[in-house]
């Protein structure tokens, strides 16, 4: 192995660069053309890629350092062959400028060869009818084909001189290609994903007469030039501050065409979903494989710029609240916008514990997944409560609180064993029922720390007073945070009751995979006709909510008249 060491390269044209960025650690294995580190002009950001495969050793330079050509920056070590056909070792006494350098070309102190360039641009407008214009792909510095990223302008778009039509991007740059002209887009015939190459039309203009001729004028006087320069011309990349004012030359100077600029320091700002994105080609690869938006993604760069990093940690974010991406948003549901609520007053923020994360997650998925639909009725529970009330020296006796919910939980297993549909779940895919021949319902406890729901298993072949034991049990275990992962497991149906607390009726959300849950309020005295007479009664409110998918209409007002059935007399259960 060799220790290679990487200069800076050539930065056409510029004379010190900021570094910008240094994305890897020491021992990091680097391929060849992979980003060593980043630098920034003030009109361009470029990577510096690996002129070979190798092991990264270390960085020779600080981020925000100031840097110039040939100042040694990064140390590979690469295998001696490698070494032979890349950059100099840290041996060797010349250090030489490494193979792959971008070249990324500024032209504010443009060379003898840069002043030709514009002259073959003469060709990149052509007049096609009097008013029009097609403007092409400057020259972009090699006869590589480059990538259309971005599509700046929409057909019938007013354009100033200056703007943005297409972005390209090479591996190595990114380029704006501005309009030379102001005027109206009539066709743009490239699209994202064509490869384009010195020369290629970009998009049909129409612009004032005026300006059109001024541009044959320059044009007529360019392809002059061109062909008493042809020999001196070159393929140089025109990130020119080449005027394109320049048109308006003095009498007797040669004019210059209308030069087209690919600014590769504008390029590495992207407009998407209407936000300024700031980053580099790398960062911009990446976040293309990875299928980020880089407009969401929020850079904690120089500037604001993003760095790999920071989409890398945007991922993991994602990923590891893939249960939970957003409050809002997604699947194209318009997110709900983030308030700073301080400025209405004081303030302060309580991070979710894992219960009501997963709380959040499940009711999220479920209201979102299952077409609800609520039907309501109330229970006759006065026979029901004489009979619970007169059990009270028993329940002393025995040790156990009887409630209304054991017989809610006995009755709701009747339920579902009499009304099938009630308790199947839709499979995965959507194609089949998945039918239960077991009845275990889940029991929805109020915790301090949130809402957990423990399953009692096989309620059909238990009575009222094992139901209510467990009831117990479980409740107390759900509010000291003891319940086992397989006592929340495995529910067909869910009760939930706030019987307890108050309220006349709400409409409870299914905890899909089940099809169904009853909301349970509180009881209370009402008239009630009973075809003579108001007689007092007390009444028990009951919403069922159901997953329309897999239960109808007709299902739930079967479901529900039977439930009441089974809660009016409790004979019923005893069947
Ligand atoms: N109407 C009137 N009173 C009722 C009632 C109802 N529907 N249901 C229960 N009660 C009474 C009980 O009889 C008991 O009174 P007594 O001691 O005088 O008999 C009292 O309310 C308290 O009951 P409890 O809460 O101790 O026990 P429970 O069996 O009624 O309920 C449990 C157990 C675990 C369901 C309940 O404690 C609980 O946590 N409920 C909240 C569920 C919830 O949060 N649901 C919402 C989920 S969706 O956000």
């Amino acid at each position: 192995m060799t220790i290679q060491t990487i200069v800076v390269p050539d930065l056409g044209g510029a004379e010190t660069v900021e570094v910008i960025e240094l994305g890897l650690n020491p021992g990091d294995q680097v391929e060849l053309e992979d980003s060593l580190l980043v630098l920034e002009s003030d009109k361009a950001t470029m990577d510096v890629p690996s002129p070979a495969s190798g092991v990264f050793s270390k960085y020779l330079v600080a981020e925000g350092a100031t840097v110039k050509v040939g100042d040694p920056i990064a140390e590979i070590e690469v295998s001696g062959e490698a070494a032979g056909s890349g950059a100099e070792s840290a041996d060797s006494e010349e250090v030489e400028q490494i193979a792959h350098a971008p070249v990324v070309e500024s032209s504010e102190d443009n060379s003898a060869e840069q002043q030709a360039a514009p002259q073959s641009e003469s060709e990149q407008i052509v007049a096609s009818q009097s008013s029009q214009l097609m403007v092409k792909v400057p020259d972009i510095g090699s006869d590589e084909k480059v990538e259309v990223i971005e599509i700046s302008v929409a057909v019938g778009d007013y354009v100033n001189e200056g703007d943005t039509l297409v972005v390209l991007e090479s591996d190595k740059a990114t380029m704006d290609v501005p309009s030379t002209h102001s005027g109206k887009v009539l066709k743009i015939v490239v699209a994202e994903g064509d490869k384009l190459a010195t020369g290629d039309d970009v998009a049909l203009f129409e612009v004032e007469s005026a300006e059109v001729s001024a541009d044959a004028a320059a044009e007529e006087t360019a392809a002059h030039s061109v062909a008493k320069t042809e020999s001196t011309s070159v393929a140089a990349p025109v990130v020119a501050e080449s005027n394109a004012n320049s048109i308006q030359a003095a009498p007797g100077q040669p004019a210059q065409p209308p030069s087209i600029k690919p600014s590769v320091a504008s390029a590495a700002t992207e407009k998407s979903a209407g936000a300024e994105v700031y980053a580099g080609p790398a960062v911009r690869l990446i976040a293309r494989e990875l299928g980020v938006e880089l407009s969401q993604v929020t850079g904690s760069g120089p500037r604001g710029r993003i760095l790999k990093d920071d989409v890398n940690n945007f991922v993991k974010q994602v990923m590891q609240n893939k249960a939970v991406p957003e409050v809002t948003g997604g699947s194209g549901i318009p997110p709900v916008p983030a308030v700073d609520f301080s400025q209405f007053g004081e303030i302060e923020e309580i991070a979710l514990n894992k219960i009501q994360k997963l709380t959040a997650a499940n009711m999220q998925r479920n209201w979102l997944n299952v077409p609800h639909v609520t039907q309501f009725d109330d229970a006759d529970i006065t026979e029901l409560e004489a009979f619970r009330k007169g059990l009270k020296a028993e329940c002393e006796k025995r040790g156990v609180k009887v409630t209304p919910v054991a017989f809610l939980i006995k009755a709701i297993g009747a339920a579902l064993q009499a009304n099938p549909e009630f308790n199947r779940s839709l499979s995965a895919d959507g194609q089949n029922f998945i039918q239960k021949h077991y009845y275990h319902v889940g029991m929805a406890v109020d915790t301090p720390r949130g809402l957990v729901v423990p399953v009692i298993k096989d309620v059909n072949e238990k009575g009222i007073w094992d139901i209510s034991a467990e009831i117990s049990e479980l409740a107390a275990k759900a509010r000291d945070g003891k319940l086992k992962p397989a006592e929340m497991q495995g529910g067909c149906f869910t009760l939930s009751s706030l019987g307890a607390i108050g309220g006349n009726g709400f409409t409870p959300i299914v905890n899909s995979p089940e099809v169904g849950i009853l909301g349970v309020s509180k009881s209370q005295m009402k008239p009630v006709w009973d075809g003579a007479e108001f007689a007092p009664r007390l009444m028990l409110p009951l919403a069922l909510s159901y997953d329309h998918r897999v239960i109808n209409g007709g299902d739930a007002g079967r479901f529900m008249t039977y439930l009441v059935k089974l809660l009016s007399d409790i004979r019923y259960l005893a069947l």
